[in-house]
């Protein structure tokens, strides 16, 4: 079994992951993952019991039970750098003894779904729309860094994407990955699309937005919005972080995949900045699901 060092896995003195400040037995198997530290808030409003409240940083953690499920809700701030850290902590939590510092003889599965906010890219993603990354194309990079890459990653679709969008060899390679699919028909049922999301590595430049600064690529919007992979998947939105959760959870053996809602659409240029209201029959949704 393999030993992990302090160097590599910090451990509080309370016993707790480095970051997010949870102990193993505070974690639950099914885990909703929000951006947002005050939206942890909302989703526990729905839970008939909590056990335990927590905030460090951008990591607010909340642990209750909703219709007798033991259910963990986590805030992961902005952008896949963020979800290495929560992925990885959560992993170690389940499958690190922290007294020994030894991996466990048996594997605990997480069930992880993220409920995120969303730019659509496609007239049929309208604002409103709940769209789950059945497949997440990673701008990120974070993936790379991992051995076994290639293996889970869906390679051709990678090659079709990089070729239509003249891809630029400064930008880290993107890397195509599919969210799990039981979980996805578990919680996809009805009135969500499944579609083909970006998380991309910025807000403003890397999603094609201009402000004062000019862009490397002013087309990628366009191109990316006409390509077409060869079983007709199409690129459905924009967010930062379900590339990476994927990813991790793949390579890891765990259960995960992203469902948002749009708030904005580049397509017909119109935003909704008052979402946090209608997230909430999201939120109940996915309860309901996991
Ligand atoms: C950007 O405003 C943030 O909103 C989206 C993006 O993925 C990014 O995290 O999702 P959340 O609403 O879940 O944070």
């Amino acid at each position: 079994m393999k030993h992990f060092p302090e160097s590599e896995l910090i451990i509080n003195q309370d016993g707790s992951a480095f970051h997010l400040h949870i102990r193993p037995e505070q974690l639950a198997d099914k885990v909703i993952l929000v951006g947002d530290p005050g939206r942890v808030d909302l989703v526990a409003s729905f839970f008939d019991m909590r056990e335990f409240d927590i905030s460090s940083r951008e990591f607010h953690t909340i642990t209750g039970v909703y219709k007798g499920k033991r259910i963990t809700v986590i805030s992961h701030g902005i952008g896949t750098d963020n979800i290495d850290i929560v992925v990885n902590e959560l992993d170690a939590l389940s499958n690190i003894d922290f007294k020994t510092r030894y991996e466990k003889s048996e594997f605990r599965q997480l069930t992880m779904v993220r409920i995120g906010t969303s730019g659509g890219l496609q007239p049929h993603v309208p604002v409103g729309t709940f769209v789950i990354s059945q497949k997440s194309i990673g701008f990120d990079g974070v993936l790379n860094f991992y051995a076994g890459r290639n293996a889970v990653c869906d390679l051709d679709f990678e090659e079709a994407f990089c070729q239509h969008v003249k891809w630029n060899p400064l930008w880290a390679k993107p890397y195509v990955i599919d969210a799990d699919p039981d979980l996805v028909e578990q919680i996809g049922r009805g009135e969500m699309v499944k579609g083909v999301t970006i998380s991309a590595n910025g807000f403003y430049g890397p999603q094609g937005r201009e402000l004062r600064l000019p862009l490397a690529d002013k087309m990628l919007n366009k191109k990316i919005e006409s390509f077409k992979y060869k079983d007709g998947h199409v690129v459905t939105n924009y967010e930062m972080e379900s590339s990476a959760l994927a990813g991790l959870a793949k390579l890891m053996g765990h259960k995960a995949m992203t469902v948002c809602m749009i708030i904005a659409n580049r397509v017909a240029h119109n935003a909704d900045s008052n979402y946090k209201d209608s997230i909430g029959d999201l939120i109940k949704t996915v309860l309901n699901r996991i």
